[in-house]
């Protein structure tokens, strides 16, 4: 039985029920929950108030960990494709048929052949953040595709070529800046993104309280910028602009201070000012849709607030200018004196050992994009992997090196990615494709064998991925709430085993063997390494203190990530700290460890060759003469935009009845005045159409939106034929990427442009 974790005393536990302690997989936030369980059943989940991060925060969605789990239509078998439908089979069986698939097409067609791409739920999984390359690595093909390319792309690769690697992504110190600007965000909604901190409304109102100032850049009214000092409605799309005429307004002013701190450690300041000078704030105001004098009051205000942080996700990233407007944030930072200051923008510590740890300090190789090139239309590889974007072309498109094989491993991209009937359309010309994921939707609809993993509370958990990004240097381990019914695979086993099948192991291959193989190569690789804490110690030794019964028999990812916090900057250093972190300590701290605030890194976190920020990279400045490009612009044009709701998790909780019920929220928000030019009441349904499809949905007439920008949020339309979600099918809405281009796509990054996409808008009753 797993284990009860709480020490507490416990007010209000009944007898024969106990509480178990566990982190939030949900978002980045990373609550702690307290969950209550009586046998098999949970009664009751709420926040942890002794988390040592979240302190009790939790948000909607967290409670329905019980709800999810008990979901009837959360597969718990095996599903394989026969004569059209899904019928439900046994594990030997379902390994069988994908055994038998896959080795035909590696077979028939060679390993480029087999495309692989991975969800963002992943990026929350231990199992598959510690399995997903060995299963990559395996398969062996360089048709490797995931969400992070309708994500966070723009920003890594703007961080990998300023400072080195692609997770030295500064983070907003929230809790002691007294200014903060934030662009394309609403963590009202999302909990925050690639700066991770339960409860970001408290910490904003807390900026507030202590008398700072938040300014919020986004075209609609989000409840951020609600809650803010100033709304800022910019033109979808300009944010890059916006930023470099921020830029340019410092230097104009005499005012670009990076500070004593950086000094020695900056290249390419001048280069950056002489690139960008020509965006002033007249010349942009129009296209960016802010006037100049409030571009340079801002960019001022910044120079002036003892500290500020300037932040930008969604809506900065998943735009045409990706990269650049993700640069000049950090150009903005630097130049404003804010960038690794306490209060600033800061570099995190990771608990676990990271790439901004690991290695020779304040030096290293460096970031590099395009070592490889899409085969149909020879885009650059970003971060090992090809644009979403672009991955039914090279389904579609014959000629050698095809992909004629799909493996997906805990995504949704036939809801998530750009131009979705033609996605749609690909998967069903595969000749195989095998879908791990706990539903049959939209997606895994098109496979011919579904692979459920368990429920999220039958595994352990760490935030290996989201803890790189943390505002302060925590570690939370949580084990399994239920212990896995004997059979049932855990989803390292599946992802091991699908890795072993790829490898040529045939359908028994065995999880264990890819398991010691993989945590072999990885001590292997560790000691060999001078700079780490194991270097020359014997292999063998490190294999067996990991896997040794008086360190819990651990294997699979547990014992991945013990590895990895051993060896981490606060780790036990097997031996060399004997009161350092480690799985068996976090066991022993259920609520969490927390090793304090972000402390300044520079230059022990930079990576780059030169051991400098580069704040002029080469690819950025090459890109300027597209973004003066983009000055011209049709003002009459109308742009879609995304929105997130607090309710909702991308495509794949609204299964979950709690989640969806109450007011439709996959509405179309709408300009008064351009509901009236359409003549269309609150409520009508609006036909918009864009360059790849047309959706209708009713009209949500608000002046919370700019003029000539509408809203509709992605992850809906659940009435797809053939799915098994029987609440998301009630309130299916309509699915928004049906209107974005697969053409559209950030050159430097191959993101995918999801926000400001031209359209035009028609009243269904007129039309
Ligand atoms: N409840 C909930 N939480 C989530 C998620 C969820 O689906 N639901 N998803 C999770 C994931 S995967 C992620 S990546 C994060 C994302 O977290 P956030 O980045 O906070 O994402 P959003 O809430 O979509 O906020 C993006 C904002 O950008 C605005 N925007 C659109 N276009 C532009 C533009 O061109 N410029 C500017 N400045 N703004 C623009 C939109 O109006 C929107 O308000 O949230 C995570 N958390
Ligand atoms: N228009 C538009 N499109 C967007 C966005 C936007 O803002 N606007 N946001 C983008 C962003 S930021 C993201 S991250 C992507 C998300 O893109 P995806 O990751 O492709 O989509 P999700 O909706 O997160 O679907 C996750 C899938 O994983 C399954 N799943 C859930 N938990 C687990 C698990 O533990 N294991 C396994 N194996 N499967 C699991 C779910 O059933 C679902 O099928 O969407 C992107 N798409
Ligand atoms: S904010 Fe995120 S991590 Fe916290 S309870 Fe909600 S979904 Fe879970
Ligand atoms: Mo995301």
């Amino acid at each position: 039985m797993a284990s009860n974790g709480s020490g507490e005393k416990d007010t209000g536990i009944a007898a024969g029920e106990r509480v178990a302690i566990r982190t939030c997989p949900l978002c980045e936030a990373g609550c702690g929950l307290e969950i209550t369980v009586r046998g098999d059943t949970v009664t009751r989940i709420r926040g942890d108030m002794n988390d040592v991060f979240s302190k009790g925060y939790i948000c909607p969605k967290g409670s329905t960990l019980k709800q999810l789990h008990e979901d009837p239509d959360r597969l718990r078998q095996p599903l394989v494709k026969r004569d059209g439908k899904h019928v439900e089979v046994s594990w030997d069986e379902a390994w069988e048929v994908v055994d038998r698939g896959l080795t035909q097409v590696i077979n028939t067609h060679g390993r480029e052949s087999i495309g692989a791409y991975l969800g963002n739920p992943g990026a929350h999984n231990l199992a598959a953040m510690t399995f997903n390359r060995v299963l990559l690595s395996a398969i062996g093909s360089r048709q490797r595709f995931s969400a992070s390319s309708v994500d966070q792309v723009p920003k890594q690769v703007s961080a990998g070529f300023m400072f080195g690697t692609p997770v030295s992504v500064p983070v907003p110190d929230l809790d002691r800046t007294d200014y903060l600007l934030m662009l394309g965000a609403n963590p009202y909604a999302s909990n925050g993104s690639l700066a991770t901190a339960p409860d970001w409304p408290g910490r904003l109102e807390a900026i507030r309280a202590r008398g700072g100032k938040i300014v919020v850049v986004d075209p609609r009214r989000s409840r951020t910028a609600e809650s803010a000092d100033e709304w800022l409605a910019v033109r979808p799309g300009t944010d890059a602009l916006l930023l470099a005429a921020m830029v340019t307004a410092v230097f104009e002013a005499g005012r670009a201070e990076p500070g004593d701190h950086l000094a020695g450690h900056l290249n390419g300041v001048e280069e950056a000012h002489a690139a960008l000078a020509e965006f002033t704030p007249e010349r942009v105001e129009r296209a960016v849709g802010i006037d100049a004098a409030t571009i340079r009051r801002i960019a001022l205000e910044l120079c002036d607030a003892p500290r500020a942080a300037v932040y930008g996700r969604i809506g900065t990233c998943t735009v045409a200018f990706g990269t650049t407007a993700s640069w000049l944030v950090d150009v903005l930072n630097v130049v404003t004196g804010n960038l690794d200051i306490v209060g600033g923008a800061m570099f995190p510590l990771p608990v676990a050992a990271s790439p901004t740890t690991r290695g020779k300090k304040g030096i290293g190789k460096g970031f590099k994009t395009g070592r490889g090139k899409t085969r149909v239309r020879g885009f650059p590889e970003a971060l090992g992997e090809y644009p979403a974007a672009l991955m039914a072309e090279e389904i579609l498109t014959p000629g050698p090196g095809q992909i004629r094989a799909m493996v997906v491993v805990g995504g949704n991209p036939v809801r998530s990615t750009p131009n979705t009937s033609q996605l749609a359309e690909a998967l069903d010309s595969l000749d195989f494709m095998v879908s791990v994921d706990i539903y049959l939707n939209e997606t895994s609809r098109h496979a011919d064998v579904i692979l459920p993993p368990p429920s999220h509370l039958q595994r352990s958990h760490y935030d290996l991925a989201l803890l790189n990004f943390a505002m302060r240097s925590v570690a939370n381990y949580s084990e399994p709430v239920f212990d896995l019914p004997p059979g049932v695979p855990d989803e390292w086993e599946i992802l091991a085993r699908l890795a072993g099948i790829a490898q040529g192991l045939g359908a028994a291959a065995d999880p264990a063997t890819v398991d010691d193989v993989t945590i072999r190569s990885i001590i292997d690789s560790t000691v060999r390494d001078d700079t780490s804490v194991i270097a020359g110690r014997n292999a063998d030794d490190i294999y067996d203190a990991l896997s040794s019964p008086a360190n819990g028999s651990l294997r699979g990812p547990d014992r991945i990530l013990d590895f990895t916090l051993r060896i981490g900057p606060f780790g036990e250093g097997f031996g060399a700290n004997p009161d350092g972190v480690s799985v068996a300590m976090l066991k022993r701290n259920p609520h969490g460890v927390d090793f304090g605030a972000m402390v300044p890194r520079i230059p022990e976190a930079l990576r780059t060759p030169s051991g400098k920020i580069e704040l002029a990279p080469p690819e950025l400045l090459a890109d300027v003469p597209r973004l003066r490009a983009s000055l011209q612009h049709d003002p009459d044009q109308v742009l879609l935009v995304g929105r997130r709701h607090l309710r909702s998790n991308n495509s794949w909780m609204h299964n979950i009845r709690v989640l969806v019920k109450g007011k439709p929220r996959c509405t179309l928000q709408i300009h008064p005045d351009d509901a009236a030019r359409l003549g269309v009441v609150d409520g009508a349904p609006v036909r918009v159409t864009s360059r790849v499809g047309s959706v209708v949905a009713p009209a949500e007439i608000t002046d919370g939106i700019r003029p000539r920008v509408v809203s509709l949020p992605h992850g809906w339309g659940h009435d797809e034929p053939g799915t098994r979600q029987s609440v998301a099918r009630e309130y299916a809405g309509v699915n928004s990427n049906v209107l974005t281009d697969h053409e559209a796509i950030d050159p430097l990054s191959g993101n995918a442009v999801l926000n400001g996409i031209p359209v035009s808008l028609a009243s269904v009753a007129t039309a």
